[in-house]
């Protein structure tokens, strides 16, 4: 019997529970030498995907669920990639790899703090600083991106603060050094310090001046009592349908959502009801697949600072339960995300998902200038989203769908401000804004990574990059007689060294994603979507820096890929502790052909964060 469920819903919790079983019992191993760092859902054959729920013409057939497991073990740090069929109970293949460090699992980052703030050499530099109880040390555990001198061991690095309370704002209080933690032997290796530059003090103190943002701290004559109530009402409920727990419909859009471990919540096979034609949009759309956040400070140990929040720490782990400061207004409908704990258990976080209706301001207003008769319509969009916290930062991930028929993608990036003290005289300008006294946020980027596995009206696809342009021909040519010609120029991206390529504001640069072989009934073009974004930074590293290399990714805003199952992360599977190129450029390392076939654009966008003093 073909099954109801989509294809690529996540792994539920049994089936976590299953796959871990399956494999703890064949390793037969004290389970204290290893950890599991994910067990996720084998996406099954896209064609068998695609005749399953009826987008190809071909019998669709029983799949057969697989997980894909990953173990670390410890302290030797060798990754097993295992495939467990929880049809059968059987391993299907187990895989060692030797040479990488997997991503971390927070679990490593938890414990990591807790063996810090034991450590009698941090006990001995917080007291330094005047800090006698340790229960007041809080410190955040960052994957170590690059050290200089201590290779081949598992590594993270502690940014150590300081509390009043327990819900103060640590990042007014940041300390000076930076213990090195080995989770694999959970022990502190070494001290890193942060040395003042241009100053009469060798080391800088904690500072202990305030920088509240809980009302309860801030203090109630702070916070505005002078808005009124505005309220989002939906008497009727929502104009969305809900199959299965996660397969929605709503204003002519169909599509289903997923969630992995590493880009959250994705949109797959997405299509758009057109009359009796139900047409298909995108296979799987992930608005931010993965992420690098590279710091701008040239001196050690800041230097190293490159957070890639995806690909080391498997960021939607992270991801917040929503049930009590859910920032949507009106009805919400939640999903649950379920990810693994270092046991291979399974963790529920609840109401990762949330899916609401907004008004989206004015769709279309026109008013007869001559009757004085006027038409305004307003916009509805859907919004599906979540939020993920990783130390400091809160990242919110919002899909919009509107009547349109356009799909939009938008980060909020808030939270909090990763911090550093400075000695007193010390200036921190140009690499960062002083934000509290005698503490600096330094300058970073946010660069997200767009996965796009585009299927716009059948899985052959081609990509044209659209500029601006004005005419060539000079002034008083009949074809530019009062020299005012400008068009937009279509160039085809054949192949993936030319797909290559950044967005360019002075030719208003966008990439159309066509099907050549559908037109359009009357202006006999290619049925295209247009793929656009107005705050596309690239990476400012220098070419072959570490950062720059680890972060290749971010190099371009745009890439093309031909469709690969195994071509999942723009930073690799294993980017954690990497110093050569990963993911994206080893994909396209060989000149492929993309013109009319299944294709993956993967658009990098962000921001530049130029600390303002108002952002801690
Ligand atoms: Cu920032």
């Amino acid at each position: 019997m073909v099954q109801s469920l989509h294809p690529l819903t996540p792994l539920s919790p049994q089936e976590i529970k299953q796959a871990s079983a399956v494999v703890s019992d064949a390793r037969k191993t004290d389970p204290t030498f290893y950890n599991f760092v994910v067990v996720t859902l084998v996406d099954p054959p896209k064609d068998k995907v695609l005749a399953q729920i009826g987008w190809i013409d071909a019998e669709p057939l029983a799949l057969e669920r697989q997980a894909f497991v990953m173990l670390r073990d410890r302290p030797s740090g060798l990754a097993h990639e295992i495939v467990v069929s929880l049809k059968t109970n059987q391993i299907v293949s187990w895989k060692k790899v030797e040479g990488v460090q997997p991503s971390i699992h927070v679990s490593e980052a938890l414990i990591g703090e807790k063996i810090m703030r034991k450590d009698p050499r941090v006990i001995a530099e917080v007291a330094k600083h005047g800090i006698t109880d340790m229960s007041k040390i809080y410190i955040d555990s960052w994957p170590v991106g690059y050290h200089k001198t201590i290779k081949g061991r598992r590594l993270m690095q502690g940014l150590v603060y300081y509390r009043k309370h327990e819900n103060s704002n640590q990042y007014a209080h940041p300390l000076d050094f930076f213990p090195i933690y080995d989770p694999n032997t959970e022990e502190v290796v070494d001290i890193d310090f942060g040395v003042p530059r241009n100053s009469k003090f060798d080391r800088a103190q904690v500072p202990f001046e305030e920088n509240e943002y809980f009302p309860e701290n801030v203090g109630q004559d702070n916070v505005r009592k002078d808005v009124k109530p505005l309220k989002v009402e939906q008497p009727e409920g929502v104009s969305f349908t809900v199959k299965n727990s996660r397969e929605i419909e709503w204003q002519k859009w169909r599509f289903h959502i997923g969630f992995n471990y590493r880009e959250g919540v994705v949109l797959q096979t997405v299509s758009y009801q057109d009359g009796d034609q139900e047409r298909p949009i995108l296979y799987e759309l992930a608005g931010a697949a993965d992420m690098i956040v590279p710091y701008c400070n040239p001196y050690s140990p800041y230097n190293r600072k490159m957070a890639l929040d995806h690909g080391e720490m498997l960021l939607a782990t992270m991801s917040n339960s929503q049930k009590s400061d859910c920032s949507c207004l009106g009805h919400i409908y939640y999903i649950d995300a379920v990810v693994v704990d270092e046991h291979g258990q399974p963790a529920t976080i609840p109401n990762a998902i949330c899916i609401h209706e907004e008004d989206a301001g004015l769709l279309h207003k026109h008013t007869d200038f001559r009757t004085n008769i006027a038409h305004a319509s307003r916009s509805r969009r859907l919004v599906i989203s979540q939020f993920a916290t990783a130390a400091n930062y809160d990242y919110g991930f919002y899909y919009y769908l509107y009547q349109d028929g356009s799909i939009q993608f938008e980060v909020k990036a808030t939270g909090e401000l990763n911090t550093h003290v400075l000695a007193e005289d010390e200036d921190p300008r140009p690499y960062g804004t002083i934000v509290s006294k005698n503490v600096v946020g330094q300058h970073h980027q946010h660069l997200f990574m767009a996965r796009c596995d585009a299927m716009i009206d059948g899985l052959d696809n081609t990509v044209t990059q659209v500029d601006i342009v004005p005419s060539p021909l000079p002034m008083g040519h009949p074809d530019n007689e009062l020299g005012n010609v400008f068009y937009p120029e279509h160039t085809v991206l054949e192949d993936t060294e030319q797909a290559k390529t950044s967005v360019d504001s002075s030719k208003g640069r966008s990439w159309l994603i066509t099907n050549e072989n559908k037109k359009h009934p009357f202006t006999l073009e290619s049925v295209a979507y247009r793929l656009s974004t107005n705050t596309a930074p690239t990476m400012l590293a220098q070419p072959g820096s570490v950062v720059a290399t680890r972060g290749a990714f971010a190099r371009h805003n745009l890439w093309v890929t031909p469709y690969h199952p195994d071509q999942r992360f723009a930073s690799g599977l294993y980017c954690n502790q990497t110093e050569e190129e990963t993911g994206l450029p080893l994909y396209t390392k060989e000149k492929l052909p993309i013109r009319n076939k299944d294709i993956v654009l993967w658009l990098c966008y962000g921001l530049n964060h130029f600390v303002r003093v108002e952002d801690l």
